[in-house]
């Protein structure tokens, strides 16, 4: 096997192993059993075994399987989206934005729609921070106005206006029925049409379950995903900043 063709491994390298959790919308019983191992084959498991099966309530059933997968990766086939600018220090992104822009950076801040999970942008704009990095509250020449919880696209349009926001970092941690997606797409679109062409503030998109690479589909200029800290947020925006000062200037 060439070095850059990899298959996962559970006992010994190369065995293929993988786990596997699903619900049918089945009663637990020996067929629901056997409608989950053949979904795991037909999934490229083989063998596969059933080692979890939970009635959730009447008529459903939770399933873990264990088994071999017969697919193989060809890491060489692997496309990474490379960060395309350089990770500035809290000292070296406040300076670029005072000589850039002789005032502070506007930074608004929102979950939208009905989610609630704010840990995550608060991760990024509290001045507590994220993985030993302080948040945006921290950066001298950034202005963070955090609106919270279940903001409605209209308010935070409305908000971003009247606080001349420089940008609009929104974060969606929940993805049922894609509701991020739907959310995200409403607000970019919103933005657009408020702005003037060209006037639109930088939008930022956070979550643990975005696509990388759907910023054009989602109408946003950048997405941000697990694990992100402050400090790459607040390098971005200096980065985007700056692009577009050169543009206009
Ligand atoms: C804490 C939590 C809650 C808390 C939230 C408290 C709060 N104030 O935030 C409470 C108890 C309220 C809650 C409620 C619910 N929750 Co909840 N919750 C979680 C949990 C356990 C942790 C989330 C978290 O805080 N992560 C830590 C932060 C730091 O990580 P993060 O959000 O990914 O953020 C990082 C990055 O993604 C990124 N980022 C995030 N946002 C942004 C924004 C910007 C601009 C940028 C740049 C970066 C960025 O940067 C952050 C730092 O790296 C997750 C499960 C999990 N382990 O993830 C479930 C989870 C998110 N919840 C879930 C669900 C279903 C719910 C409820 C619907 C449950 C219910 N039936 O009531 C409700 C919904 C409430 C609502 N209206 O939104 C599901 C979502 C499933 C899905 N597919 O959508 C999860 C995944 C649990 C699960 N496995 O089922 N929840």
């Amino acid at each position: 096997m060439s070095a850059h063709i990899v298959r996962p491994y559970g006992d010994t390298t190369g065995d293929g192993m993988v786990q596997l959790s699903f619900t049918l919308p089945l009663p637990h019983d020996k067929r629901a059993e056997g409608a989950a191992l053949q979904l795991a084959r037909r999934m490229g498991l083989d063998p596969a075994l059933l080692v979890h099966a939970k009635a959730m309530g009447p008529d459903f059933t939770f399933f873990v399987v264990y088994g071999s997968t017969t697919h193989l990766v060809d890491v060489d086939d692997v496309h990474v989206v490379e960060r395309e600018y350089p990770l500035l220090s809290a000292k070296d992104a406040n300076l670029s934005i005072k000589r850039q822009l002789r005032r502070k950076l506007v930074v608004v801040g929102a979950c939208i729609g009905t989610d609630a999970h704010t840990v995550g942008i608060d991760a990024i704009l509290n001045i507590k921070g994220f993985a030993g990095e302080k948040g945006l509250e921290y950066y001298r020449e950034v202005r963070v106005v955090n609106l919270g919880a279940q903001v409605l696209v209209p308010d935070l349009v409305a908000r971003a206006r009247a606080e001349k926001a420089d940008a609009v970092l929104v974060s969606q941690v929940v993805t049922q029925k894609d509701a991020h997606i739907h959310n995200t797409t409403q607000m970019s679109a919103a933005f657009r049409e408020a702005y003037p062409a060209g006037q639109v503030p930088i939008l930022v998109a956070g979550g643990p379950r975005f696509e990388e690479g759907s910023e054009a589909a989602l109408g946003v200029d950048r997405i941000f995903g697990r694990g992100t800290t402050p400090g790459e947020v607040a390098s971005y925006l200096v980065h985007e900043m700056t692009r577009r000062k050169a543009k206009t200037s």
